[in-house]
């Protein structure tokens, strides 16, 4: 799309169709003739075209494509060294992922591999699939530590997450992910690793600011519901707001815990029941389905999606995207998962990768719809209609994709 830098630093963006996402509009809060004036970064303006503030700006003409929200991926685990296509082998032979991971393969070894890299190296392994979820207009994203399980190499992959900034124009959002599983020198023994994550560990992040939030595995193979309560405490303590890996191999309660301690978002959910859905909804907690690990571990059980919308839980969407139990970096394909898999809709599809992905981060008033006030962040697409980004498989109709408003 050409310039159209207009002087003080005004851009627009003229005929156009927009789904502004905006909360409380109705379905997508599109306008069909519309437009987007930002100015040093931020949106001035999206609406009707006819109702545009004029500016000394020359206007892009957007030739009737759609323009959403830049899309927000906010849960991943993008930085990691190395891959585990061996395990996947594993696993078509028929082993399950709890016994990959009882056999010493699972999170460890992308622990050893990560403990093994550099900083550099960590970042160059990881711009390739920033860049994959990036040409699918993505303007945010977030990323998780979690391969590190010990204060140097969690903070090692918090700095690289934080690097990832400097490299490309988007926004990352680095969650310190400690608790999530015991590292070989813990021996088995789980608390003891649970006090260094508190004491030590979590302590340190916080010092030199290298996360933006706290999150944990609370599972059977990871961590306790009482283990994680002590994380959160810590988390709380340090100003640190949280999020939970919950209920995605069984039912711990993993909601219930994070509605709790006031979390942004509990993910994945599948074993979730009517008890947690009601504690999220009644907390604020968003809940973030993530299809792509569902799909690649061959999970049964679905999220209790139909759950979440009695009970008006918002839902974000992400890709997960993690060397273990989702290798996905396509934003696109993962609404398309949600869609066929649990029956999102469009418009929730559409709204839980921009909109509530942008509320589970705790950023929806920066970013994530089209309105006044908020970063242009936008992503323009040659589209005839929304439901082709959630319909199609494998296909990238990305036309432009605008961040602070550059
Ligand atoms: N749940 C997951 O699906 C990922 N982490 C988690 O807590 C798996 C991460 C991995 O297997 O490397
Ligand atoms: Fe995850």
């Amino acid at each position: 799309m050409g310039g159209a830098n207009g002087k003080s630093g005004h851009r627009v963006w003229r005929n156009a169709r927009l789904a502004t996402m905006a909360d409380g509009a109705a379905g997508l809060g599109a306008v069909e003739k519309g437009a987007v004036v930002a100015r040093d970064g931020l949106i001035v303006y999206a609406g009707p075209e006819a109702d545009m503030p004029s500016t000394a700006a020359e206007a892009v003409d957007c030739d009737g494509r759609w323009i959403t929200p830049g899309l927000i991926d906010c849960h991943t685990h993008l930085v990691y060294a190395g891959n585990r296509a061996n395990e996947f082998e594993m696993r078509l032979a028929g082993a399950t992922y709890e016994e990959v991971a009882r056999a010493g393969g699972g999170i460890v070894s992308s622990v050893k591999s990560l403990r093994a890299a550099s900083e550099d190296e960590l970042v160059a392994q990881t711009l390739p699939r920033l860049d994959a979820l990036m040409a699918e207009g993505i303007t945010t994203v977030e990323v998780k530590s979690g391969y590190g399980l010990d204060a140097d190499n969690e903070k090692k992959s918090l700095r690289a997450a934080r690097r990832l900034a400097d490299e490309r124009p988007v926004t990352v959002r680095a969650t310190c992910l400690a608790a999530h599983a015991l590292p070989p020198e813990a021996k088995g023994d789980r608390d003891a690793f649970i006090d260094l994550v508190a004491d030590t560990i979590l302590p340190q992040v916080a010092a030199e600011k290298l996360a933006d939030a706290v999150d944990g595995f609370c599972e059977g193979i990871a961590f306790s519901p009482e283990q994680m309560a002590r994380v959160f405490d810590k988390a709380k303590a340090l100003g640190l707001p949280v999020k939970l890996h919950a209920d995605q191999l069984s039912n711990l309660h993993g909601a219930a815990l994070a509605a709790r301690y006031g979390a942004l978002s509990a993910d994945h959910l599948e074993y979730t029941d009517e008890e947690g859905a009601a504690a999220m909804a009644k907390a604020g907690t968003v809940a973030t389905i993530l299809p792509g690990a569902y799909y690649f571990i061959r999970e049964t059980k679905k999220p209790p999606v139909d759950l979440f919308r009695r009970h008006g839980v918002k839902m974000a969407v992400a890709t997960d995207s993690n060397p273990g139990t989702s290798p996905l970096t396509s934003l696109l394909l993962t609404m398309n998962m949600a869609a066929t898999l649990f029956g999102m809709t469009v418009d929730e599809c559409l709204a839980g990768v921009t909109r509530e992905a942008a509320r589970a981060l705790g950023l929806l008033d920066k970013t994530g719809t089209l309105e006044a006030g908020k970063s242009a962040d936008l992503a323009i697409w040659d589209i005839e209609r929304p439901a082709e980004l959630v319909y199609r498989m494998g296909f990238n109709p990305l036309h432009a994709r605008i961040w602070r408003g550059q």
